[in-house]
């Protein structure tokens, strides 16, 4: 493994305290803490997107209140404090909850008012209660105004709550102009729906306490907000763009004028209906990223995950390939029907199907979840100290695995993976879109050693920014050709 540079590793130093300083009336920082990174995956996956949470937030902010933007993953250093803001609101997940708690220290002694929210809030609320001067359990789009307005007239409470039931279209817009544009991959990271029709045991969407409706979003409501940032490439972040179908199929519609490319999260189920798929690749879907999770079916009746079986895994990728979709996929290791030779298992049946990308986790009990509670119950959970439950480590006693095992297992599997005989192997079986796809993989996997350095010298978008500009233009020439296919079919069948 190759060693990790610093800023990696360690968050940054915070300044010394200086107390006593004014504090800028009516201003807001938001704050994405630091995370450790794991060395043994892409250390590029940070900084393909800027967290939606705070671009959320943002937007919601009253205007007469100045609001700032801070990510510590960026390499600059910690948040500012010149001038001191009257307000810090920072977001918690459960890997970064120690640092974010520091942050919050911090900012707290200097004066500053400080509110957290987050996925970590939800499932532990008590705990961030300690360190906050408030904070936003769900939603806080909607609870972020109401704070605001509360503190301009000194009636700050201890909590808000916030459910997801209120209909998604009175959201206003993410703020994205606040963003380092050239921090990140693309600044277009968007959301068209919330929820998911599955709810996997060991998913965060099966917390106790969260009530996440499946919700969709107009979807001329998306397209403004994509066509208002201009950029050629967009992520969703949704957990599942394709849990219904119809509305996919309307986005995919929407979407298919604008000329950009696309990637989302979505389940295998989508490929049911090839030509959804189709719509898909017509609208300039160029990547999937699918929780396939386990080869092993067992594994997905205890996960409760309702998908096809992994049997036919294999057809479903062929046929997104056939539309010109990369697969990225997503592995989970460690439930309780993997034995020692689950590692060879899943990354040969990546490498024979060509999956463009993988990324591996090793299972992780996230907390409120029923897979804590059995692991609990069941006296298996190692520790809590939150900080290792990033997926990269063995947090809970595997059944027919040792923790040493798992560990070695997982970090097996990336290494092969990044390897350039599994790169090659991989490659599409499109010879125009074999150099592309080589430019893309040793950027995003072998390229662990310069990361730090483009990223600190923020030089994200303008080095990805010429590959993504190629792909679309090689995507745009390839839905011409699909049209015509496609018109081709039409006409034969009337
Ligand atoms: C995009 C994404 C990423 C991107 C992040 C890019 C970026 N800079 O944001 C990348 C690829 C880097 C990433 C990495 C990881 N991720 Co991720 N990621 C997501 C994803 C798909 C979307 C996040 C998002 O933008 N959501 C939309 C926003 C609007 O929702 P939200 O964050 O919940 O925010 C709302 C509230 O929580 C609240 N809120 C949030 N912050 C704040 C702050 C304040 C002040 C207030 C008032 C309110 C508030 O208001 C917001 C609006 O309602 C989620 C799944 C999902 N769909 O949410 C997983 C997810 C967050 N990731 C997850 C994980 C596990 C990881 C990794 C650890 C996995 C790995 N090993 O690689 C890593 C490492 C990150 C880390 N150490 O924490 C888990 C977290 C589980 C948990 N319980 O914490 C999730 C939920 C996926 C899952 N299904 O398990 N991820
Ligand atoms: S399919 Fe994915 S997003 Fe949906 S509940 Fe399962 S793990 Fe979560």
């Amino acid at each position: 493994m190759d060693s990790v540079p610093a800023d990696m590793a360690i968050a940054p130093a915070l300044g010394p305290i200086r107390v006593g300083r004014e504090l800028a009336g009516n201003s807001a920082l938001l704050v994405n803490p630091f995370y450790a990174k794991d060395p043994r995956a892409s250390f590029g996956k940070h900084v393909l997107t800027p967290t939606l949470a705070l671009t959320s937030i943002a937007g919601a902010t009253p205007a007469n209140w100045d609001v700032r933007y801070w990510d510590e993953n960026l390499l600059q250093g910690p948040p500012p404090s010149d001038p001191l803001p009257q307000v810090v609101g920072i977001s918690v997940h459960l890997t970064f909850a120690r640092r974010a708690y520091e942050l919050a220290a911090w900012s707290r002694a200097h004066g500053s008012i400080v509110v957290l929210g987050g996925l970590h809030v939800l499932s532990c609320p008590e705990e961030a209660l300690e360190h906050a001067d408030a904070i936003a359990i769900g939603d806080g789009v909607q609870l972020w105004p109401a704070i605001l307005s509360d503190i301009e007239r000194g009636k700050l409470q201890r909590r808000y709550a916030a459910d997801y039931s209120r209909p998604y279209s009175l959201d206003p817009p993410p703020r994205r102009d606040i963003l380092p544009r050239a921090s990140f991959l693309t600044t277009t990271s968007v959301i068209a729906t919330r929820g998911c029709h599955n709810r996997c045991g060991f998913c965060y969407l099966s917390t106790d306490g969260l009530h996440m409706p499946y919700r969709m979003r107009e979807v001329q409501q998306v397209v403004a907000e994509i066509v208002a940032d201009g950029q050629p490439y967009v992520v969703f972040v949704d957990n599942n763009l394709g849990s219904r179908p119809a509305y996919l199929r309307k986005l995919c519609a929407a979407l298919r004028p604008l000329g950009i490319i696309w990637s989302a999260a979505v389940t295998i189920d989508v490929t049911d209906d090839p030509t959804l798929v189709r719509d898909m690749a017509q609208s300039g879907c160029t990547g999937v990223f699918v929780g396939f999770e386990s080869l092993n079916e067992g594994n997905l009746t205890d996960a409760r995950k309702r998908t096809p079986a992994p049997v036919d895994y294999a057809r479903r990728v062929a046929l997104l390939h056939q539309y010109g979709i990369q697969v990225n996929g997503s592995f989970v290791l460690g439930f309780d029907h993997d034995r020692p030779d689950v590692f060879a298992r899943t990354v040969q049946w990546i490498e024979e199907n060509r999956l463009e990308c993988a990324t591996f986790h090793i299972l992780t009990p996230y907390p409120g979840t029923p897979l804590f509670r059995q692991l609990d119950a069941q006296g298996r959970i190692l520790h809590r100290d939150w900080d290792k439950y990033d997926t990269a480590h063995v947090v809970f006693q595997p059944k027919h695995l040792s923790c040493a095992e798992l560990d070695r297992g997982y970090a097996w599997c990336y290494d092969r993976l990044f390897s350039h005989a599994s790169i090659w192997r991989r490659r599409p079986s499109d010879s125009r879109a074999v150099l592309a796809y080589l430019a893309m993989s040793y950027l995003y996997k072998r390229s662990n050693r310069f990361w730090h350095l483009l990223i600190r010298h923020r030089l994200t978008a303008a080095l990805w920014g010429p590959l993504i500009e190629h792909s679309r233009r090689r995507h745009l020439k390839f839905r011409q050709q699909l049209d015509a296919r496609t018109g081709q079919y039409i006409s034969a069948r009337v």
